[in-house]
């Protein structure tokens, strides 16, 4: 079997021969060619990258690596590179899972990505941090060699880092108070990003929060606008949004033409302040759709297609990561659960590992997307 490298080339070669076959050819050439290429080798075509969140447990199902392997481009660790576990204890660092996640990437020649930094919310700041009493110089000095440790660790392989992750109260759009907030303001996160910038100079640093189309969100949004002018204003490195794309409370088939208005506005003002943007975490809740299976992947499927036509139409758009690729293993089977128990669909893949209709759609919408740099 071909690994690495080699096992990349081939399918480039094969992505490449099926594509040029597929120009002109007939309907049925065309969705052979759907079924055989890569997520990732669609993608990379149209200078997207396909990625997905693994976490380093993942590592030992041999299903779930041969989808990784087969379909991505990129990983992001899902928990690995939070606080909450490279330093659950102070002083006790624990770099392994992280570690174990950038050797496989660096294996099978996977670019992996960054998340988080500073998730800038306490309920996920270990207890010990957030009962760490600052001044604003002491801040400034644990970002600076956290980030200098963590993020100087992983370069370059890591491509882009969430330097910021949720640091806007989704209710009232003012920014979340944390222990590096209350000593040093706005500035903790201005902060932040040059601190990544020296650490990681070759990678895009991103914000990264998960503020959406759905109903209730628009003080969200506002908040999110308003925090990235501010850090553009203070002349933070910063190069992109990352938008989560979870639908947690709206579902699929609630995606319509006033929240879709609505939505381009929002991502109209942020590509007008000059960033890219990334899709970081995108799956799909079905809590309060019926159980039929074949009902919801098709709601599923048509969102997905939707979601993703309007987000690749930006050619700012850049990255497009799964929130996990085998429906078992994703968070929204324990968040906000079903009330009949039955298991979500929210990913690309069942848990039999078995591709769904949601392959299909983002082939489609990988497809439709016009070619960026
Ligand atoms: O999927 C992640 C889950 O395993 C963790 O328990 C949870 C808390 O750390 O975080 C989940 O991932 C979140 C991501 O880090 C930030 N955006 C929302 C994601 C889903 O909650």
């Amino acid at each position: 079997m071909l690994r690495g490298q080699d096992r990349r080339q081939a399918m480039m070669l094969l992505g490449g021969g099926l594509l040029a076959a597929g120009c002109g050819g007939v309907p049925s050439a065309r969705s052979e060619e759907a079924a055989a290429a890569s997520l990732h080798e669609l993608a990379a075509a149209k200078g997207l990258r396909f990625g997905t969140a693994m976490a380093a447990r993942q590592l030992d199902d041999p299903n779930y690596v041969e989808i990784v392997k087969r379909e991505c481009g990129a990983i992001v660790a899902e928990n690995e590179h939070k606080i909450y576990t490279i330093l659950a204890e102070e002083d006790e660092w624990n770099f392994g899972p992280a570690d174990a996640l950038a050797r496989f990437a660096e294996e099978e020649v996977l670019a992996m990505r960054g998340h988080t930094l500073i998730w800038s919310h306490p309920r996920w700041l270990p207890d010990w941090l957030n009962n760490t009493a600052f001044d604003a110089q002491g801040a400034e000095a644990w970002i600076d060699s956290y980030v200098a440790r963590v993020a100087g660790r992983y370069s370059p392989q890591v491509y882009s880092w969430d330097v910021i992750n949720e640091a806007v109260d989704d209710k009232t759009g003012e920014l979340r108070e944390t222990t590096f907030t209350r000593a040093m303001g706005f500035d903790a996160l201005t902060h932040s990003f040059h601190a990544a910038k020296e650490a990681a100079p070759g990678a895009t640093l991103a914000y990264n929060d998960y503020m959406s189309w759905e109903e209730g969100n628009e003080g969200h949004r506002t908040g999110v606008l308003r925090l990235l002018e501010r850090l553009k204003k203070d002349g933070a490195p910063i190069d992109a949004l990352g938008i989560q794309s979870h639908s947690n409370y709206n579902m699929p088939n609630e995606f319509t033409a006033e929240r879709q208005r609505a939505w381009r506005g929002f991502v109209d003002e942020v590509v007008g302040m000059g960033l890219d943007i990334y899709l970081t975490e995108f799956d799909v809740n079905d809590t309060r759709l019926g159980p039929d299976e074949a009902m919801r992947d098709r709601l599923i499927a048509d969102y997905t297609k939707d979601y993703l036509d309007m987000m690749l139409s930006y050619p700012q758009t850049k990255d497009l990561l799964a929130w996990g690729m085998v429906d078992k293993d994703s968070w929204l089977q324990t968040f906000l659960p079903r009330e009949d128990d039955v298991e979500k669909r929210p990913t690309v893949y069942d848990s039999d590992y078995q591709a769904k209709p949601m392959r299909e759609a983002i082939v489609a919408a990988l497809r439709a997307a016009p070619v960026r740099s």
